[in-house]
């Protein structure tokens, strides 16, 4: 109650000073404006200010808490399309060739070893490789919430054998009500890009959006009861493009074992601001 007693008397003392300056201003306004003021109760005056205050505190608040979860980044995509030599490169700069395929998934919070050379202080990333068989994707459930950014690695090289799989992969991913809610942003990312048999991250991106079309017709004929995602993806009656979703979806190319990665650690950086 004293606290409340002496910001009362500050916030009157504030008024009143600033009443005295606008008045040695000789403000035109000025008479009416005392007229007014002098109209409303101070307690109105009081309730505004506190009000004022507690929003401004609660304001603050979330951003804190906002600031703490945000930073983790899920590595997914279907087993083989070389998430876990990602892992390691962002995290140890190599690729920790023949390492045993995971059960679990990988995770570690540290600053990317690119960025581990700069100076100034670099918010942790909390990075985690989900597995991708289809057996251990609810993994994936348990990290959405928390999650900054959504990484989808793609094998450029075997992509048309995958293209069915990974599709249906990514289609659960972008209606799931977790991700789209929260706009969690998503990077396609057209992994293996050193061989010349690669496909382009173009070609990529157009099948992967012809194939979830078909996959949208497929899914919103079973019955509604069958239907386990939340939301329907794209714009009903035009074919099905990434730039129709709620999330940011872009497409990157990266080469995991010789670590060119400076687009996927791009969009690491931008989810996860310092
Ligand atoms: N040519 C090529 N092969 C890669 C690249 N990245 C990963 N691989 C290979 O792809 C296979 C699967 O990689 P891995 O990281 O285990 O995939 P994960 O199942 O998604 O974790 C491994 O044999 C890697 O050596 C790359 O950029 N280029
Ligand atoms: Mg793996």
């Amino acid at each position: 109650m004293e606290v409340l007693e002496q910001w009362t008397k500050q916030a009157e003392q504030w008024s009143s000073q600033a009443l005295q300056q606008w008045k040695n201003q000789g403000e035109p306004l000025w008479s009416q404006a005392h007229l007014y003021i002098q109209q409303v109760p101070p307690t109105q005056i009081y309730v505004a200010l506190a009000i004022l205050l507690l929003t401004s505190v609660l304001l603050l608040l979330g951003r804190l808490f906002k600031h703490q979860k945000a930073n983790t980044i899920l590595l997914s995509g279907l087993s083989g399309s070389g998430k876990t030599v990602l892992f390691y490169q962002l995290r140890d700069g190599s690729s920790h060739q023949g390492t045993v395929t995971s059960m679990e998934p990988n995770e570690g919070t540290f600053v990317l070893h690119s960025e581990k050379s700069k100076n100034g202080k670099l918010k942790p990333v909390h990075l985690v490789d989900v597995p991708g068989h289809s057996r251990l994707r609810p993994k994936l459930d348990e990290f959405l919430p928390q999650a900054a950014g959504i990484v989808f690695v793609v094998d450029a090289l075997e992509f048309l054998p995958n293209l069915r799989a990974a599709s249906e992969y990514l289609y659960d991913i972008l209606t799931k009500a977790s991700v789209v809610k929260k706009r969690i942003p998503i990077l396609i990312l057209c992994n293996k890009t050193d061989k010349v048999t690669a496909h382009s991250k173009e070609f990529i991106r157009k099948q992967l959006e012809k194939e979830i079309d078909k996959l949208r017709a497929s899914r919103s004929a079973i019955s509604t009861a069958d239907i386990a995602n939340d939301f329907t993806l794209g714009v009903l009656g035009e074919p099905f493009s990434f730039s129709q979703c709620q999330n940011k979806v872009t497409v990157a190319e990266a080469v995991g074992i010789t670590g060119e990665i400076t687009q996927v650690e791009q969009f690491i950086r931008d989810r996860v601001r310092s």
